[in-house]
């Protein structure tokens, strides 16, 4: 969509070089002078836009990582649709729809800022529905009951707010712009999610004990959905000296659980941690181990659901093509008929 109205600059190393010694030395002053421009605007925390010049890896790691990102807001449609026609009543049904819509234009958002960087939406579905990009581990895990539904706007949802806060401030204007959307609307996910939960809790023995089944599986696959410790994080320096990453994977988990680790005590749920326990020392909440083995188990394809939400994907594309032929036809006629106006 928007790459067809950004003319993007070239990044220098793409261009031919011309031969001659004094074109040379011209050439790599400007691409010097180019790359300084650009650090001096990340060290000032200055935005960088789509027009301005950028280095080539730069570009390519936004591109991975608010791909990822998107796929990861449109696949996460998919466990809690699972719910949409067995919700206990009209107004859940009616609320779990409008979020599951919220995320589907998260997703566009996000496609949207990534197009900005040169890459089209065709080409990055592409490489989603071909098992090329990832996207994030906890939607590869299934939704077995409606405390599941509670459980992902509380947790999964509470996990996402405390990674994208920091991301409002990215040094990427379109990323930072509509991370800014994105979390106003999952702050309410949240609530909506730790209402269901509260409702359960405060419910039948039956009730309560499906809300403490529902956080006893979900807990760890969110606890890992930071990604890998620090010291795995292949790219976290990078992003964090670029401005894009503000705060670590460590960090955000730690503030996720510290946060998380009171809403539990007044739904009167156990967090499924015996190791969990306050450290006045640290001023945090020391935890247990965390399984890495399943986190890249479930990364790498192995999960419980990655197949079929995979499939689930592709099929909703193919299933969609008419609509996709149709706009394009409609926006085709109205071109047409502007340009004849113009006439
Ligand atoms: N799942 O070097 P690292 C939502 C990968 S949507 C899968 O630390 P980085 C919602 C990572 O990509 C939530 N893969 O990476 C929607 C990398 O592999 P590649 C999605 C993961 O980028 C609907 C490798 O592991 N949020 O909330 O510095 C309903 C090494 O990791 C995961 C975002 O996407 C994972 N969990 O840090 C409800 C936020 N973690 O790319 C809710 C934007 C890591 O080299 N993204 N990997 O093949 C980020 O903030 C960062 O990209 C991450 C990872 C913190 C996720």
């Amino acid at each position: 969509m928007y790459t067809q109205s950004i003319d993007l600059p070239q990044d220098p190393g793409d261009l031919p070089r011309d031969p001659r010694p004094g074109a040379r030395a011209a050439s790599t002053a400007a691409d010097a002078r180019r790359e300084a421009d650009f650090e001096a605007s990340i060290a000032a925390d200055r935005k960088i836009e789509p027009q301005d010049w950028m280095p080539a890896d730069y570009r390519k790691t936004l591109v991975r990582q608010i791909s990822q990102h998107a796929h990861s807001e449109v696949v996460g449609m998919l466990p809690e649709g699972n719910w949409v026609t067995r919700a206990p009543s009209l107004k859940r049904k009616a609320i779990l729809l409008a979020k599951v819509q919220d995320e589907g234009g998260h997703g566009l958002y996000l496609y949207s800022a990534a197009e900005t960087l040169g890459t089209s939406r065709a080409e990055m579905v592409d490489a989603l529905h071909a098992g090329k990009a990832k996207y994030s581990s906890i939607f590869n895990y299934p939704t077995r009951t409606w405390a599941d539904v509670g459980a992902i706007g509380w947790l999964v949802d509470g996990a996402a707010i405390m990674n994208q806060i920091p991301l409002c401030r990215c040094s990427y204007g379109p990323y930072a712009r509509a991370m800014i959307r994105v979390c106003k609307e999952e702050s309410f996910h949240q609530r909506q999610g730790y209402d269901i939960m509260l409702t359960l809790a405060r419910g039948t023995a039956e009730q309560k004990a499906m809300a403490q089944e529902s956080l006893d599986r979900w807990w760890w696959p969110v606890v890992m959905m930071f990604g890998p410790p620090d010291s795995d994080s292949v790219h976290s320096g990078r992003t964090m000296a670029w401005g894009i990453k503000r705060v670590s994977n460590d960090a955000l988990r730690q503030k996720f659980i510290d946060a998380t680790v009171p809403q539990a005590e007044l739904l009167g749920l156990t967090i499924p941690d015996p190791m969990l326990a306050w450290n006045a020392e640290r001023g945090h909440y020391d935890h247990g181990p965390i399984d890495w083995d399943e986190f890249w188990r479930v990364v790498n394809g192995e999960g419980p659901c990655n197949r079929e939400r995979l499939a689930d994907r592709v099929a909703a594309h193919e299933k969609g093509a008419w609509v996709r032929e149709a706009a394009m036809a409609h926006a085709r006629k109205r071109a047409g008929a502007q340009s004849r106006a113009a006439a």
